[in-house]
């Protein structure tokens, strides 16, 4: 068989899981926010475009939530029959997190049915516009629980272990640990970031593609506005999670940074390889670098993984996630930056086709970004499950049957996948945008 071992198996099935259902996840997370501004915007320039953005973004955006609900399914079936001995120990206190999502999940998916079948029963657009906010909030605090109990994983907190029992647990005070309030920024703004650059890649594949409505113009403009926005969120928030990692698991970032050896005035190192004999080839190294993103000042010390024992350090992998990470993020910042100062100052080469490619592969590329930001924190935790308490090892079930899910899992998002796109294809190529525009206009008795 493929996968002997059922704790191999049982990581490759939930990595595979998990980086299947973020594209969804960070879709819902951050599409909501984009219907919300364009609906704002359309109502207050009176502005059909905008509107018309709202009701397809909304309409699209229903079919990825539908797929985003099985796989999300899928992890939390996973969880209890991949991972038994960690929902043993820690179940009582995640339920809540778990049980928040849940809910808040529904609270979100009701009213974005409510706002996605009543648009044109609505006369006043105002009136249709108060629905997107529970969709908004819905969107957002489900992301903020699932973060949570991600955070908690990472530095957990709230209970007593005697006699390896989980007991006295607080799952309020499990909530509340110091991993959360970076890593819930930290997600909702790189959701927010990758939704608008997606949609911008879009805006600007239509252009390329011969567009020159309107409709696409101001779509890009926005969408563009909205990702820089969130990209310099998403970098300064980024800062905060190094200082968090400095502080509360160091193993983690001097895995990420391949810093061996303690020491102060510490550079950050980018891309390189390592030899044979863990030495650091062809790297760039920005002086002062890692001590500012550890602690804030140039000559202070960051530990290195000299001070702790070979079982417990990270893949080192994770070097080329975090690189990746970092770069995309700063490739996305200056991207959208010069898009903006082109357009101000009429540089002609913004309307080019080759820009205009840039902004496509932008949309892929932050949803490159969220995977290796995930990849990086989740196997940078390495060997733990529940840092310091339980190792991934001793939470993995023993079922044989692991390699087999994996294969079948497998199957179903590979057909998941294909049918998002299909059924998204069809749902915009058979009903292009001005063909709708004239719809929306004859609904509305004309009056536009
Ligand atoms: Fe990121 C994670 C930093 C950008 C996505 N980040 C992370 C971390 C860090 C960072 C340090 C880890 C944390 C822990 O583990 O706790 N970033 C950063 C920086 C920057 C960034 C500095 C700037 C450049 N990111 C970014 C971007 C994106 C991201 C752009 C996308 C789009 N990240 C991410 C994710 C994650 C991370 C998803 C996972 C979660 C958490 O928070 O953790
Ligand atoms: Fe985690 C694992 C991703 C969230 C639970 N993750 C894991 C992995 C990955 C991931 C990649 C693998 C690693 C290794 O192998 O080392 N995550 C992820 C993502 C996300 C997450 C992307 C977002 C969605 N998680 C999460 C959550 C949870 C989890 C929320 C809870 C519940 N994880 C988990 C587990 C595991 C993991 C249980 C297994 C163990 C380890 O660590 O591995």
């Amino acid at each position: 068989m493929l996968f002997e071992d059922p704790v191999f198996a049982s990581r490759v099935l939930t990595l595979l899981t998990l980086s299947f259902h973020i594209i969804y996840a960070t879709i819902g997370v951050g599409v909501p926010l984009l219907i919300m501004i364009a609906h704002w915007v359309g109502i207050k320039k009176n502005d059909e475009h905008y509107l018309l953005m709202a009701k397809r973004w909304a309409r699209g955006f229903a079919v990825t939530v539908a797929v985003g609900v099985v796989t999300g399914t899928a992890i939390g079936l996973q969880l209890s029959l991949l991972w038994p001995n960690f929902m043993e120990l820690a179940g009582n206190i995640i339920a809540l997190p778990l049980f928040l999502e849940v809910f808040a999940f529904f609270f979100e998916a009701i009213f974005l049915g409510i706002y996605a079948y009543t648009g044109d029963r609505f006369k006043d657009k105002r009136k249709h516009f108060l629905l997107l906010i529970p969709v908004v909030l819905g969107a957002a605090a489900s992301g903020l629980f699932i973060t949570v109990l991600n955070a908690f994983m990472n530095s957990p907190q709230g209970f007593d272990i005697v006699n390896g029992q989980l007991i006295n647990a607080n799952p309020v005070a499990a909530m509340f640990t110091p991993a959360m309030p970076t890593k819930v920024a930290h997600v909702l703004a790189t959701a927010f970031m990758t939704s608008a650059f997606m949609v911008a890649a879009i805006s600007a594949y239509k252009m390329i593609k011969g567009s020159n409505h309107i409709y696409h113009k101001k779509s890009l403009y926005m969408t563009m506005k909205i990702g820089l926005v969130f990209s310099i969120a998403a970098a300064l928030i980024g800062d905060f999670s190094g200082k968090y990692l400095a502080e509360y698991q160091p193993e983690k970032l001097a895995a990420a940074e391949w810093h061996f050896e303690t020491e102060e005035g510490a550079p950050l190192l980018m891309y390189g390889i390592l030899d044979e004999n863990e030495e650091v080839k062809y790297a760039l190294k920005i002086p002062f670098g890692l001590s500012i993103l550890a602690h804030g000042t140039p000559n202070s010390e960051v530990i290195g993984l000299d001070q702790f024992p070979v079982e417990e350090t990270p893949p080192l992998i994770i070097h080329y996630f975090f690189d990746l990470m970092i770069t995309i993020g700063v490739f996305m910042i200056s991207l959208s930056l010069v898009y903006f100062i082109g357009i101000k100052r009429a540089w002609p080469f913004v309307k080019s086709k080759w820009f205009r490619s840039l902004i496509v592969l932008g949309g892929p590329l932050s949803f490159l970004a969220i995977e290796a930001g995930w990849w990086m924190t989740e196997m940078g935790r390495y060997p733990w499950i529940l840092k310091g308490i339980m190792t991934i090892d001793a939470a993995a079930t023993s079922s044989e049957y692991v390699g087999l899910m994996v294969i079948l899992f497998g199957l179903l998002y590979l057909f998941l996948g294909i049918g998002t796109v299909v059924v998204l294809r069809r749902m915009f190529v058979n009903n292009p945008v001005e063909i709708e525009l004239e719809k929306q206009r004859v609904a509305q008795g004309g009056e536009t």
